[in-house]
């Protein structure tokens, strides 16, 4: 291998673990132009951090993402703690030259975004670049819908179903963790799993949303502070200390595509035995496609072209023709949620080599932040509302 990328991660939770065994495997199963470093890790405590390095494979540890960005050797930030500190990191890095990847969503707001996007513009014009991280983009099954989409396939899409649907909140003790306070996440389903579909509806459908209307609901107001955190959730102190869910539990819309399609939408974190259901339905003129992320190594095909009323065909995702997929084991064996990660670190090593933008972009981000933003303004609109 080449020239090495050498890189610098910023958090160690969730998203680092998953960004850190992507850089760590990309490597090992694709054939990079630039050899990736897993350089330095940054967190704030000396301590956690600094074992964290040891456990995920990074090579140094530092206290502050800003030396990350001071450092001569290192030439990407990787951003993977809550949103409201993506743009203010995002920014720094792009101006001081570094490229970029930060985790999904964007930002905030609809104006950190588009600061955002215009650091990111600015930075291209000099060959630094900036990508958001849409993992699911990278699921050979979503893949090949989007491949399928594009080949004319669907004919013209009618309807886009899309649904994010996971139970680890349903307990009404699970802690106050950082992605129940709007302030540090910036909303709750909403942003956390409703931005993965909206990303992937509009990415995989090739259309736009042009408009919404929309519900929220928080249906726990206050939980424990403090708390045994395991996973996302956890499990809290039924009589201790409760403080404000500040953010959405579940959010729902229904929204129009410029080609003229319309769309439901639904994200939730209390649909009690749903885990990782992140699904798509597209129905077209000549065909359909499903997705369910419970099933992610299938996409689920209804041609009304073949064989009359046969129902929907299952295309076993596994196989070298497939997206990403030649890279990994033979004769059918298999995909996780981490290879969308790994594949996302191929892609993007791969634009930085050649000099073009990797996506999604940051533009393409700010547009999945519009829908966030007009989701929540139409949901606040209670003139919209039809009481019966
Ligand atoms: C990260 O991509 C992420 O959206 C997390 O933030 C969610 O909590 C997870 O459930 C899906 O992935």
């Amino acid at each position: 291998m080449s020239e090495s990328l050498n890189v610098g991660m910023v958090g160690y939770a969730f998203m680092g673990a998953a960004h850190s065994h992507a850089w760590r495997t990309a490597p090992r199963f694709f054939d990079l132009p630039l050899a990736p470093r897993m350089t330095a890790l940054a967190g704030r405590d000396p301590e956690r951090v600094a074992a964290a390095a040891t456990k995920l494979g990074w090579d140094s540890s530092e206290t502050d993402w800003r030396r990350l960005i001071e450092r001569d050797d290192i030439d990407l930030i990787d951003i993977c703690v809550p949103g409201n500190l993506h743009a203010e990191i995002a920014i720094a890095a792009l101006e001081a030259g570094k490229h970029v990847l930060c985790e999904k969503p964007l930002a905030n707001s609809v104006e950190e975004a588009e600061r955002m996007t215009a650091a990111a513009e600015a930075a291209k014009a000099e060959g630094v670049y900036a990508m958001c991280g849409f993992s699911y983009r990278r699921t050979p099954a979503l893949a090949l819908a989007k491949r399928l989409v594009e080949s004319g396939a669907l004919g013209s899409i009618r309807h886009v179903r899309a649904q994010y649907l996971q139970d680890w909140l349903t307990d009404e003790n699970a802690p106050l963790t950082w992605r129940l306070d709007k302030s540090l996440s910036g909303s709750g389903s909403l942003g956390d799993i409703g931005a993965h579909i909206i990303d992937a509806a509009q990415w995989v459908a090739g259309s736009n949303i042009t408009g919404v209307s929309a519900i929220l609901e928080t249906f726990v107001k206050e939980r424990p502070v403090g708390g045994d955190f395991v996973g996302l959730g956890g499990v809290g102190g039924a009589d201790g200390p409760k403080g404000p869910v500040t953010v959405d539990d579940a959010a729902m819309f229904t929204a129009r595509f410029d080609d003229g399609a319309v769309g439901v939408f639904e994200a939730t974190r209390f649909a009690l035995g749903r885990k990782n259901a992140m699904r798509v339905e597209l129905n077209g003129t000549k065909a359909s496609l499903a997705f369910d992320f419970e099933d992610m190594n299938s996409l689920w095909f209804y041609d009304a072209s073949e064989e009359p009323n046969a129902g929907f065909r299952r295309i076993q995702v596994t196989e070298p023709e497939h997206p990403y997929t030649g890279n990994w084991w033979p004769v059918g064996h298999g995909l996780g949620y981490e290879h969308a990660f790994t594949h996302q670190v191929v892609d993007l090593v791969g634009a930085i080599a050649n000099g073009e933008q990797p996506t999604p972009s940051f533009a393409d981000a700010l547009r999945v932040q519009r829908v966030l933003a007009a989701v929540e303004a139409s949901a606040a609109d209670e003139s919209r509302w039809t009481a019966i």
